[in-house]
């Protein structure tokens, strides 16, 4: 029999990539997807129609046990989250319940309908994945960072993904479950939400070249960050459940670019002078920015063979791409009916 996924966050963009690669695994696919007319889920529905959708939402318990009881997974992977940093400061409570509070409701959903309590043994158990975050690492007291490396989050989000981290730590230790932590670093793709800096520029950078523009605003251009391909993530996150114990790796590149960098990138593979268009907004800087992070991924090589594939230009010229076309085609970056 077919092993069976339930998968939070299927509507955004490590939801697809992952339910891409599980379905290519042979796993029975489901996604536990919110709200009562979400455009996000009729269009999964047309791109992943072999996805299976149960209705649910991390700030209600009870659809989450309803969701488990239904779908009886072998494997849970929680990346549903307010997952824009700074949404995270205009809405630090509602992040708190979805982004914290929500790993508490999942893992609660994953014991009870397991039968699991304090003492009991834990065998022939549901796995769960957290998407943990470099974002709790902040201000960073060392560089790169580790799995030991302590956390000074910078943001409510940051904030939230410590608790949803120390908090799966927790019901490893305190129930026997087998529940682990991704600490993922930046992430991209095509599929990336407008929101972020990369996908914003690969859209800005479509948006200039085809006329449709004439200037891309941005926030502090100094900040450094350590940027992969969402496709090679999600590859970690499922190894991470497969492994003989359950543990905690730190995924990313280890190699680290500016936001400027990223800039002149995106631009030069559309062959345009990045400076003659970028206009910096003090508005759009944070209350309290995290500088840099670059990631030590040596443990997962090491204990899982993960490597990622895409080096930055590629990434970066490889959105570009994507969005010139999408554009092109008229296309819409929220409605797209297609996946690149
Ligand atoms: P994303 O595109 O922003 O997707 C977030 C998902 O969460 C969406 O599917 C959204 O669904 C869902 N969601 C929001 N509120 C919810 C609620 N109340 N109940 C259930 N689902 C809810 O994020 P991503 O980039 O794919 O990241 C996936 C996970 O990894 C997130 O937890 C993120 O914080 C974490 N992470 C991401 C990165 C990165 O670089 N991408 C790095 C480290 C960690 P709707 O369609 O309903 O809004
Ligand atoms: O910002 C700077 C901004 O919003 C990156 C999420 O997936 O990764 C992501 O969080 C950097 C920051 O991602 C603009 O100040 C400059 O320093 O793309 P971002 P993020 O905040 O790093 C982590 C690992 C997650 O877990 C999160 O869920 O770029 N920046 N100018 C800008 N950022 C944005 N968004 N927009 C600008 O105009």
């Amino acid at each position: 029999m077919a092993r069976r996924a339930l998968i939070t966050g299927i509507t955004g963009q490590d939801g697809s990539y992952l339910a891409e690669y599980l379905l290519g695994q042979g796993y029975e696919v489901w996604g536990l997807a919110r709200g009562q007319a979400n455009p996000r889920v009729s269009r999964l529905r047309k791109l992943l129609a072999d996805v299976q959708v149960v209705r649910g939402d991390l700030l209600d318990q009870g659809s989450l046990i309803s969701a488990v009881e239904r779908v009886q997974p072998d494997e849970v992977y929680n990346l549903g989250a307010i997952s824009f940093v700074p949404m995270s400061w205009e809405q630090a409570e509602l992040t708190a319940e979805v982004t914290g509070m929500g790993v508490l409701r999942m893992l609660e959903a994953i014991r009870v309908c397991s039968g699991v309590s304090r003492g009991s043994a834990a065998s022939g158990q549901i796995r769960f994945y957290q998407a943990s975050s470099s974002e709790m690492f902040g201000q960073v007291s060392e560089t790169p960072q580790t799995e030991r490396t302590a956390f000074h989050p910078r943001s409510p989000y940051g904030v939230a993904k410590a608790y949803g981290h120390f908090l799966t730590q927790n019901y490893r230790e305190s129930y026997g479950m087998y529940a682990v932590s991704g600490i993922l670093f930046n992430h991209e793709s095509p599929r990336r939400g407008a929101e972020f800096v990369t996908r914003k520029v690969s859209l800005g950078v479509a948006r200039i070249k085809l006329g449709l523009d004439t200037e891309l605003r941005l926030g502090n251009l100094e900040a450094r960050r350590d940027w992969g391909f969402a496709g090679d993530y999600v590859r970690a996150m499922h190894l991470m459940l497969q492994a003989g114990t359950p543990e905690d790796y730190v995924i990313g590149t280890g190699r680290m670019k500016s936001v400027r960098e990223l800039v002149q990138a995106a631009f030069a593979a559309a062959s345009l002078d990045w400076e003659q268009y970028v206009v910096t907004d003090q508005a759009l800087h944070r209350p309290a920015e995290v500088d840099l992070l670059c990631a030590d991924p040596k443990k997962a090589q090491v204990q899982l063979g993960w490597e990622p594939t895409m080096p930055f230009d590629e990434l970066v010229a490889t959105m570009v791409e994507a969005d010139l076309r999408l554009l092109s085609n008229g296309g819409d970056p929220d409605q797209d009916s297609s996946w690149p």
